[in-house]
């Protein structure tokens, strides 16, 4: 174990049984005729964790650490799509419309790719999900357990949806888990703050925060 500074107090990152997971990192959220743009969002904020997120990304693969890349997603005939959530919003364009990038959140539409500055390389999983949540209907539970894995790193897209649902759903499986601060983000600053004060408040009752550099240097 490597004690690293975090909040609130010094994380103990593992040599094993670690892994990184990287959220919804997709066209959909991060580019112009998307899902993100669709619900009325500045899409270009998300932006800023890209460079992070590639050197954590890298250190990852140096260490032949496990990475685990999602992306939000939908059958093509949106039959694992609650009615709920195919309503839900009041712009034009609702989930399976045609956009700017081919069907909205649907699974393997242009706009349903993982941006290529993060492309996964041969061996990462990449995780369909239909929820926010990245437990919820998918097998990355039994995945992680495969591989032994305690410990998460997570990354990504936005903070206070996806990511702290994931975050959320994983300690209360059991995880330890440390969400990166400058390799996520959110569409709104306020709501990433919150996330990230809320997650580690009352003792780290969801988990702990830390920079990217901290763990690239327990790493290197
Ligand atoms: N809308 C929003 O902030 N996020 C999502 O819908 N999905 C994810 O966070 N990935």
């Amino acid at each position: 174990m490597t004690p690293i500074p975090a909040l609130p107090y010094e994380y103990e990152l593992p040599e094993q049984g670690v892994a990184l997971i990287v959220i919804d990192m997709q066209r959909d959220f991060l580019e112009p005729g998307g899902f993100g743009d669709a619900l009325g969002n500045d899409v270009g904020l998300l932006r800023a964790i890209v460079p992070t997120l590639q050197q954590l990304l890298a250190a990852f693969r140096a260490k032949q650490l496990p990475i685990f890349h999602t992306v939000e997603g939908h059958q093509a005939d949106l039959s694992d799509c609650p009615k709920s959530k195919l309503l839900r919003g009041k712009g034009d364009l609702k989930i399976g419309d045609l956009g700017g990038m081919g069907r909205i959140l649907v699974l393997g539409e242009p706009g349903n790719g993982i941006i290529p500055e993060l492309a996964p390389l041969p061996g990462e999983v990449v995780i369909p999900k239909p929820g926010k949540g990245a437990f919820y209907a998918t097998n990355l539970a039994s995945l992680l357990e495969e591989k032994g894995i305690t410990h998460l790193v997570i990354t990504g897209v936005t903070t206070e949806v996806c990511v702290q649902t994931t975050m959320r759903e994983a300690n209360d499986r059991g995880y330890e888990c440390l969400l990166v601060e400058d390799a996520t983000e959110s569409y709104s600053p306020e709501f990433k703050q919150a996330t990230l004060e809320m997650v580690r408040a009352q003792g780290g009752i969801i988990g702990w925060t830390t920079k990217a550099e901290e763990i690239i240097k327990a790493l290197s």
